[in-house]
């Protein structure tokens, strides 16, 4: 069975049920499916919702499906490359080591015809379906309006390598889209067929399995295709097929949700935002390229996915998992005692735990994480014995293993996403190393602790009494 979100459903329920939950009241996309989300997203576990009775942006009522908060829980991150629960509450890395682990391979994708490709289980003819039709939603108070949340597929103009990455795009009216492109791979293209006075034929598909989701966030060469990094996170290629629109100069992914073909029109910049971002802040409105519709194919009974941005503690980090092991890859790359990479919630800043061996090490990993990410603007070092996943033991190690005279460091003029508000103007960052790692050439404080066999026997007492 071709991996697809369907099926990453189904694996949630059985294995664990409780990580998910159907909500079946009828709902406003419009901060209602937020409200939910903020209600929710405190219990344990933080669940992933299906909404299945939602309001469409013309106010009837949706047939499709919206899940949300896919990956709010790092079960569920495990469980999308396999790993059972059990092994990722001992180890809360696990799931990307085991991502950047499977990158080391590519595994291009394959093509199949249209006839087969569930995405194209409808195809819809002009009139009939367009982008108000969706329940896309309006996220927070200030939002200008209701987004979609999730990726773009492009050809490489020249090279015709397929590119996948993450783009907002607001709804601006049936066929009309405001898309937003920080400038890297898919900012190229368009910049290209720009340069030539040409539309950038693109789909923006909005579902499928959460392994593809962060497949899309890798950064890669522009040279390299996610779609044979994503392969390589599913261990089978990827089903591709080609576009309605411009057959197989544009490859759709087979196995997605909804797939809506349109094009990025050259020398148009229109208003987009505010938009509640990934920085926990309203990203003020900003001139961005333009979506024009051009054709909607979806399974018979789709769902898409929506991702909450920006939501206190930043619950939701689908896609952010995906630049975590990209990062961890190249960092052990360059230090191969790295063991672990938290980017804590606001993806600004990472902790590394590392097994130290040599003085100089931790900078080196800093600076390959600074270098492996353009958000990434902090960077704390911690020993193996710090659980860089638990923020009470991470302040414990910061107050205790920091003399900030000799372990900080503080950089400038690091490029950055533009998004920080802390940044004065433009996207010019500074940059932080704080070395929690404790110095080789002295004893260092031990740490307090029991004797193991002290707490496996009263651990036992205490069950037996009903204790515990
Ligand atoms: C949830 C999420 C939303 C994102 N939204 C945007 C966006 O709206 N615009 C953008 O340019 N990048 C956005 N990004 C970042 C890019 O998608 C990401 O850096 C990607 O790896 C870039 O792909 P590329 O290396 O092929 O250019 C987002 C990432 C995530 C995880
Ligand atoms: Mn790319």
């Amino acid at each position: 069975m071709a991996k697809d979100l369907g099926s990453w459903i189904e694996e949630i329920k059985r294995v664990a049920p409780k990580e998910l939950v159907t909500m079946e009241i009828l709902v406003d996309p419009k901060w209602e499916v937020t409200a939910v989300v903020e209600l929710l997203e405190g219990n344990d576990p933080s669940p992933a919702i299906l909404f299945e009775n939602l309001l469409d942006l013309k106010g009837r009522r949706s047939p499709i499906r919206l899940l949300t908060s896919i990956h709010a829980s790092r079960v569920r991150l495990g469980l999308t490359y396999g790993i059972a629960p059990d092994v990722v509450r001992r180890d809360p890395a696990a799931p990307t080591v085991e991502m950047a682990r499977r990158a080391e391979r590519r595994i291009p994708p394959v093509c199949i015809p249209a006839a087969e490709a569930p995405c194209k289980e409808r195809v819809y003819r002009k009139g009939e379906m367009d982008l108000l039709c969706f329940p896309a939603v309006t996220q927070h108070e200030l939002d200008v309006g209701p987004y979609f949340t999730t990726l773009v597929v492009a050809a490489d103009p020249d090279t015709g390598v397929h590119n996948i990455s993450w783009h907002r795009m607001m709804v601006k009216g049936p066929d009309r889209g405001g898309i937003f492109i920080v400038p890297r791979h898919l900012g190229d293209f368009c910049r290209r067929a720009e340069a030539r006075g040409e539309e950038l034929p693109v789909a923006y598909i909005l579902g499928h399995h959460p392994a593809f989701l962060e497949g899309a966030s890798w950064t890669l060469t522009i040279e390299e295709s996610e779609y044979d990094v994503i392969g390589a996170q599913f261990d089978e290629p990827v089903r591709v097929t080609p576009s309605e629109c411009w057959g197989d100069k544009l490859l759709v992914p087979a196995d997605a949700e909804v797939v809506m073909e349109g094009v990025i029109l050259p020398k148009v910049r229109e208003p987009e935002a505010p938009f509640s971002e990934w920085t926990g802040y309203y990203c003020p409105e900003r001139l961005s390229h333009v979506f024009e519709l051009r054709a909607i194919t979806s399974r018979q009974a789709p769902i898409m996915v929506n991702k909450v941005m920006g939501h206190h503690p930043h619950k939701d980090r689908l896609g952010v998992y995906g630049m975590e092991a990209t990062a961890l890859k190249r960092i052990r790359e360059i230090v191969p005692d790295v063991i672990a990479l938290n980017l804590a919630g606001y993806h600004m800043q990472g902790l590394i735990q590392m097994r130290k061996r040599r003085e100089g090490d931790a900078q080196r990993a800093a600076m390959a994480l600074l270098s492996s990410l353009l958000q990434v603007k902090h960077v704390f070092i911690f020993d193996e014995d710090v659980d860089i996943f638990n923020p009470t033991e991470v302040l414990w190690a910061l107050a205790s293993r920091v003399q900030a005279g000799s372990d900080v460091e503080i950089l400038r003029n690091l490029r950055s996403s533009g998004l920080d508000p802390s940044i004065d103007e433009g996207d010019i960052s500074d940059g932080m190393i704080v070395d929690a790692t404790k110095p080789l050439h002295r004893p260092f404080a031990q740490r307090i602790k029991l004797p193991p066999e002290i707490v496996a026997a009263t651990r036992k007492r205490l069950k037996e009494e009903g204790l515990l």
